[in-house]
């Protein structure tokens, strides 16, 4: 039987609510899936461990997580700890540390579920958003001058690279491969024009490696645009840190909720323990409330299995949601029902159940 170690770390707010429902599910869903050995290892790290350490990860907190196959994550941010600490301390680190440079987004319009945009059939909304993950906008570079004075100043450093571009767009190119071939950049180079250029520059160099897939550039405003007017248009994207950031919430409210976008940090090479967390943040305003949607999470879990190999366990994971969306309920309110968290786990250990 294969064993895989997973790191667990809930982190803030819902974080932790929706990554204890996804593991009884993805643990149901192993059971009738694939039978390997899960060895769920939480970590109690986050903003409460941060007032009580001074620290958002402990001193051999990096070298233990590398010791991994996978870290299953929640989520980060506290309203009272500020986001630059928490999200600088911990998960933007995590990506650059173990070159988790592919950040996933999948965005699908699941049977059962209502679009905020008119007239949208199941499975019209199909996208997935490779997202730059380890430099670009989110590079820690710059600096504060004068701070608390009238002539206060902040530069914030971008950092594009040939290698970072090149290496995010090969595997949005190897993955449209895999879909229906067509690759959408998203770029602003009319206006940046140095690292936006560059990212211009390698995407057409990149595109002439893959003939068979479809090219096209689109700048950010005109892509915000069509995620809302014509969605459907959209395979695979490819963008950078910050913008694929922003577009993957519009393709997320596209496709009915937050709360159902997953996603995952993946290092390609394996070098290191990729990541998989849920889009949507820690919620303050519903956390331990018991409504939060844990279905991102889940779907979240699914990725996991994928990345591990354990295919059939994914496959369970992945059909139990689909068929509970089809169903129309328990749904939280967040899809505009009534039903809390563990409700839905409910339904989706029934559903793992009738196979
Ligand atoms: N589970 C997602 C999460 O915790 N998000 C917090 C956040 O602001 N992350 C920044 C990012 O994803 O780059």
């Amino acid at each position: 039987m294969s064993a895989f170690r997973i790191a667990v770390i809930g982190g803030d707010g819902i974080g932790p609510e929706v990554i204890e429902e996804a593991i009884r599910a993805a643990d149901a869903a192993n059971q009738a899936g694939d039978r390997a050995d899960l060895l769920w290892n939480r970590l109690p790290w986050g903003s409460q461990f941060y007032k009580q350490t001074g620290r958002m990860v402990p001193e051999d907190g990096w070298n233990l997580l590398r010791r991994h196959d996978a870290i299953f994550f929640g989520a980060v941010g506290s309203p009272d700890v500020p986001d630059h600490i928490t999200v600088h301390g911990l998960i933007l680190p995590m990506r650059r540390k173990f070159d988790q440079y592919v950040n996933l987004r999948p965005a699908y319009l699941y049977e059962g579920v209502q679009s905020p945009l008119r007239d949208k059939a199941p499975g019209s909304i199909d996208m997935v958003v490779y997202r730059e993950n380890t430099e670009g906008e989110y590079a820690p570079i710059g600096g504060r001058l004068y701070e608390g004075l009238p002539g206060e100043m902040a530069v914030q450093v971008s950092v594009f690279t040939r290698r970072g571009c090149e290496r995010i767009m090969r595997a949005a190119f190897e993955g449209a491969r895999r879909r229906r071939k067509k690759v959408t950049s998203i770029t602003k180079s009319n206006a940046q024009a140095h690292s936006m250029v560059l990212w211009d520059e390698v995407f057409r160099d990149v595109a002439r490696e893959y003939p068979d897939v479809e090219a096209r550039s689109l700048l950010i405003d005109a892509a915000a645009m069509d995620f809302v007017r014509r969605p459907e248009t959209f395979d695979v994207v490819v963008a950078s840190n910050l913008f694929g950031d922003i577009l993957t919430d519009l393709s997320a409210i596209v496709t009915g909720s937050m709360g159902l976008a997953a996603s995952g940090n993946i290092n390609p090479e394996r070098t290191a323990p990729s990541m998989f967390e849920p889009v949507h943040g820690s919620a303050p305003d519903i956390a331990g409330k018991g409504i939060a949607n844990p279905l991102a999470a889940m779907l979240s879990a699914a990725m996991m299995f994928e990345h591990l190999g354990l295919e059939r366990s994914a496959a369970r994971l992945r059909q139990a949601v689909a068929a509970v969306l089809k169903a129309g309920q328990p749904r939280t309110p967040d899809l505009g029902g009534h039903a809390r968290t563990t409700d839905v786990t409910a339904a989706i250990l029934a559903a793992i159940d009738r196979g």
